[in-house]
C-alpha cells in the first residue's frame, strides 16, 4: 500500500516546517480533496480536521471558486502589478475594507502570511517617520506569537525553535510582551480566560524602559494560533488598544487565522470590539486555493504617506505578485462563498458543540490541558518522560494511518481548525477518533 516512490527519489523535495529523514521513511501523501475530504495516496477518504493549515473554512475544491480560477487563469494568467493593475483587485479591496471595522479604507496586497507581517512592521515604521516621529523604531511582538518566519515577522515572533538558528541577525530593537499561557491558573478554560489581562499591562513597562516616542508598533495575534490556541485574557486586548493609544503606538493585528469567519466574524478585530490601526490577513482570504496576503491599514495611515511623500512612489515596497489577478478571481469568490452561505453564522453556531467536544477529553489521563475559541482547539498531552512532542507527532501520524483524519501537531499540542460548515456528528466522530489515537500510544 505505501508508496513505491523511493526515499532517494522524493528526497529532492525539502519540505517545509517538515521532519524530513522521519517523513522520507513513511511518507503520508495525499493526492486529492473535495468538500471536507482528502484521499490519501493509497485511497482512504481522510477527513481534514484542520481546514487545509488554517486555510480552507469553505471546504476543499468549492464549485464557484473553482469555475473563476479557472476562468480567470484562462482569460488573463497574470497583469504587470507596478505601475499598472487590473480592475478586479481594486474591487477586492474595496470589498475587504467594507468587511472590516470602519476606518480601514485601504489594502496592500501580499503573497503570505510572512509578507503581510513584514508588510504591516515597514508601513509602521515608515508612518512614524511621514509624521516627522523618526525615533519610533522599536518593534513590540509577544512570547509564544507566530508572525510568519521573513526577518521581520521571526524577530517579533516569540517562538523559539524558528529563531535560535538565526538569533545573531534578527532585527535590533525589538522587544516581547510576556505570554498568557499559565496552567495553574487557565488549565481547561472554555474561551477566554479570566486571569491574565494584567499581562497587558507589561507594556507601560516597556514605555518606560524605552521611552514611548521610541516605540514604533505593537503587533499580537488575537487569538495566538501556531503556537497552540492561546485565546486572549478577558479585557486583555482592549487593555493593550488603550495602551497603545495613550503612547501613540500602532497597534497591529495579525489575523492570518483569525479572519475569515475562524473566530465566527470577518475578522477578529470585530469579534472582540476592538479595532487595531493595521490588520494583517492571509491564509482564508483565498480559502487557501491561491497565495494571497493582505494588510488593511487605516485611513490616517494611507493619508500620511500621501500627505507626507516627498517621493513619487510614496511607498517603496511591493511583490513582484502583489494583486496578482489569479489570486484575486480566488478571494472575490472565496468572499462571495463567505457570504452567499453564511459561513460566519455557520461558525458561530458550531462553536458551543464543537467547545464540548474538545473538552470531553478532558479526563483523559494523558490530556494536561484544552482549550478553544471559535472554531480553534488545542489538545495538549502530558509529555512523555524525557521525549517531548513525541506524543504530539504519534498521534498526528496514528490519526492518519488509522483514523483517517488528519490534525496537526505542534509539541505535544493537538490543533483542531475544523470547517467553518462542519458537520457536527463527523467533527464529533473526528473527535472520538483523536481520543482512541491518544490511548493507543504509549
Ligand atoms: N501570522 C500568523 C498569525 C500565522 O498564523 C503567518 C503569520 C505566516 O503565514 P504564511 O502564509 O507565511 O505561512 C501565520 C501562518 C500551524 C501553522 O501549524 C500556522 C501557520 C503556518 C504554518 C503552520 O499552526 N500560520
Ligand atoms: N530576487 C530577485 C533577483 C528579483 O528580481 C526579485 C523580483 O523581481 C525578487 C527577488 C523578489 O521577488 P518577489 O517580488 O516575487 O518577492
Amino acid at each position: 500500500m505505501a508508496n513505491e516512490a523511493t526515499n532517494e527519489a522524493m528526497g529532492s523535495y525539502w519540505m517545509p516546517f517538515t521532519g524530513m529523514r522521519d517523513f522520507l521513511d513513511r511518507p503520508r501523501l495525499i493526492t486529492a480533496a473535495n468538500g471536507h475530504y482528502y484521499t490519501s495516496e493509497d485511497g482512504r477518504q481522510i477527513y481534514d480536521c484542520f481546514s487545509g493549515l488554517w486555510t480552507t473554512g469553505i471546504g476543499h475544491c468549492h464549485p464557484k471558486i473553482v469555475e473563476r480560477v479557472q476562468k480567470q487563469v484562462a482569460e488573463m494568467d497574470y497583469a504587470i502589478g507596478f505601475q499598472m493593475s487590473s480592475p478586479d483587485v481594486f474591487k477586492l479591496a474595496r470589498k475587504l475594507c467594507d468587511m472590516a471595522p470602519d476606518g480601514f479604507e485601504h489594502v496592500f496586497f501580499t503573497n503570505s502570511g510572512s509578507e503581510s507581517a513584514d508588510t504591516a512592521l515597514k508601513i509602521a515604521l515608515a508612518y512614524h517617520r511621514m509624521t516627522g516621529q523618526a525615533s519610533r523604531t522599536r518593534l513590540i511582538g509577544r512570547e509564544r506569537g507566530y508572525h510568519g518566519v521573513n526577518f521581520g515577522g521571526l524577530s517579533v515572533g516569540g517562538m523559539g525553535h524558528n529563531r535560535n538558528m538565526f538569533s545573531a541577525c534578527l532585527i535590533p530593537g525589538v522587544d516581547h510582551l510576556p505570554h498568557t499561557f499559565n496552567l495553574s491558573e487557565n488549565a481547561f478554560t472554555r474561551g477566554q480566560p479570566k486571569w491574565g489581562t494584567h499581562l497587558a499591562d507589561e507594556l507601560e513597562k516597556l514605555c518606560a524602559l524605552h521611552g514611548a516616542d521610541n516605540i514604533a508598533a505593537v503587533i499580537v495575534e488575537p487569538v495566538g494560533g501556531s503556537t497552540g490556541i492561546l485565546p486572549p485574557p478577558v479585557g486583555y486586548l482592549k487593555r493593550l488598544r488603550e495602551l497603545c493609544t495613550k503612547h501613540g503606538i500602532l497597534l497591529i493585528f495579525d489575523e492570518v487565522i483569525t479572519a475569515f469567519g475562524r473566530i465566527g466574524s470577518a475578522f477578529g478585530a470585530e469579534r472582540f470590539g476592538v479595532t487595531p490601526d493595521i490588520i494583517t490577513t492571509a491564509k482564508g482570504l483565498t480559502n487557501g486555493v491561491i497565495p494571497m496576503g493582505a494588510v488593511l491599514v487605516q485611513d490616517y495611515i494611507y493619508k500620511a504617506f500621501m500627505d507626507h511623500s516627498k517621493t513619487a512612489i510614496e511607498f517603496f515596497h511591493g511583490y513582484t505578485y502583489s494583486g496578482h489577478p489569479v489570486a484575486t478571481a480566488a478571494a472575490l469568490a472565496s468572499i462571495e462563498v463567505y457570504e452567499e452561505e453564511g459561513m460566519f453564522e455557520q461558525a458561530r453556531a458550531l462553536e458551543k458543540p464543537f467547545e464540548d467536544m474538545l473538552h470531553s477529553v478532558a479526563d483523559n489521563s494523558k490530556v494536561m490541558d484544552v482549550r478553544n475559541f471559535g472554531m480553534m482547539g488545542a489538545i495538549e498531552l502530558h509529555p512523555r518522560d524525557g521525549a517531548p512532542g513525541a506524543r504530539g507527532m504519534e498521534v498526528h501520524k496514528k490519526c492518519f494511518w488509522d483514523e483517517n483524519i488528519v490534525i496537526r501537531a505542534g509539541g505535544d499540542t493537538l490543533q483542531f481548525s475544523p470547517f467553518l460548515n462542519s458537520n457536527p456528528d463527523e467533527l464529533a466522530k473526528a473527535i472520538e477518533a483523536v481520543e482512541r489515537a491518544i490511548n493507543a500510544i504509549e
